[in-house]
């Protein structure tokens, strides 16, 4: 079974704002439409899209949750969060105005869960995790959620033998990387917080990720947003680069890029198809106005636009997957 956990879900509200969005100025408002926010609960989307059985957990505020469960069940989505009493369910901000300069997105705090809500979120997964099974942490928990709190919800899954997927960022990143997670899905900023320097080289990303798969971690994917991402793998690396699109909202691009390659990856496909499939996935999103709506046709498009290099540890050269294999014959 594949699970989902999102710590911190969220109702985003897409605004469209006529004309440029500017400030001391009345930004009027001509379309609005919903979708759910948080990270693992876009992750779930994806996979229910693509018939992928899963479960979505994490934490819920008891106010306002309905509309969130409703968007999700109708998209096929078997939710099982934990739902906290007198708490509210955040919401999100993303506005979109006419410039297709990108989204601009103002996210609630969110709530704290209760010590009584992490312990059946635990207790949860730890009765259901089987060895095998794929459980995606997406997203960041509200911010002073202990680090302790996290990681015993990190070890749950590793020592019931689960793959750990972590698409988070700055201290809980770092609280996950000592668990050998199975994937990580840092954006290129995430990522050099966590190795704690500056990166302006793709060769400087490689040594960072190549000394992350050292640690033990499978799989190493940097996102780099329109531009594709750096990914590592058994000991090689691959630059991956995205096809061109007319981008109109880019809120939720990475949480489909994470459905994508879990997708594929849990259904044991290759990495160059899973990330040609999950670039291409990200990108079909990224021309959508929602948080989480993609085309797989158009999806089965742009996959054959996605380029990939592979990088030749011998002479520390970028080879065109396609040329690498034909070279070799
Ligand atoms: O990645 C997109 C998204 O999940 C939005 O849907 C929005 O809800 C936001 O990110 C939440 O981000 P946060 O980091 O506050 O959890």
């Amino acid at each position: 079974m594949i699970y989902t956990v999102t710590l911190n879900t969220a109702l985003d509200r897409i605004l469209h704002i006529k004309g440029k969005i500017e400030r001391k100025k009345n930004n009027r408002v001509c379309g609005i439409e919903y979708d759910v926010g948080g990270k693992g609960t876009h992750v779930s989307l994806v996979l229910s899209t693509l018939n992928i059985p899963n479960i979505a957990t994490g934490f819920v505020g008891e106010n306002k949750k309905d509309p969130f469960i409703q968007l999700l069940e109708r998209k096929g989505v078997n939710c099982d969060f934990v739902v906290q009493k007198n708490a509210t369910l955040r919401e999100t901000l993303v506005l979109l105005d006419s410039t297709g300069e990108g989204s601009l997105m103002i996210t609630e705090p969110g709530f704290q869960p209760a010590m009584e809500s992490i312990r059946r979120l635990h207790q949860k997964l730890n009765q259901q995790i089987q060895p095998g099974d794929w459980v995606v942490f997406a997203g960041s928990p509200l911010e002073g959620f202990s680090l302790d709190d996290y990681r015993e919800l990190l070890k749950c899954v590793v020592d019931n033998g689960g793959r750990l997927v972590v698409d988070t960022s700055g201290p809980y990143l770092e609280t996950a990387i000592p668990l050998r997670p199975y994937l990580i899905k840092p954006n290129e900023f995430e990522f050099q917080q966590l190795v704690g320097k500056t990166l302006n080289t793709v060769d400087e990303y490689t040594s960072e990720i190549e000394r992350l798969m050292a640690k033990g971690i499978k799989y190493v994917i940097v996102s780099l947003g329109e531009r594709g991402s750096l990914v590592g793998h058994s000991g090689e690396v691959f630059q991956v680069v995205a096809p061109s699109i007319e981008a109109r909202n880019d809120t939720g691009c990475g949480d489909v890029f994470v459905g994508g390659i879990v997708t594929m990856l849990s259904r044991k496909t290759d990495l160059e198809e899973s990330l040609r499939f999950a670039t291409a996935l990200s990108a079909s999103k990224a021309t959508h106005t929602s948080s989480s709506t993609f085309s797989l046709e158009q999806t089965r498009q742009l996959e054959k636009q996605v380029r990939m290099m592979r990088r030749e540890s011998v002479c520390c050269t970028w080879k065109s997957v396609k040329t690498c294999a034909k070279s070799q014959g």
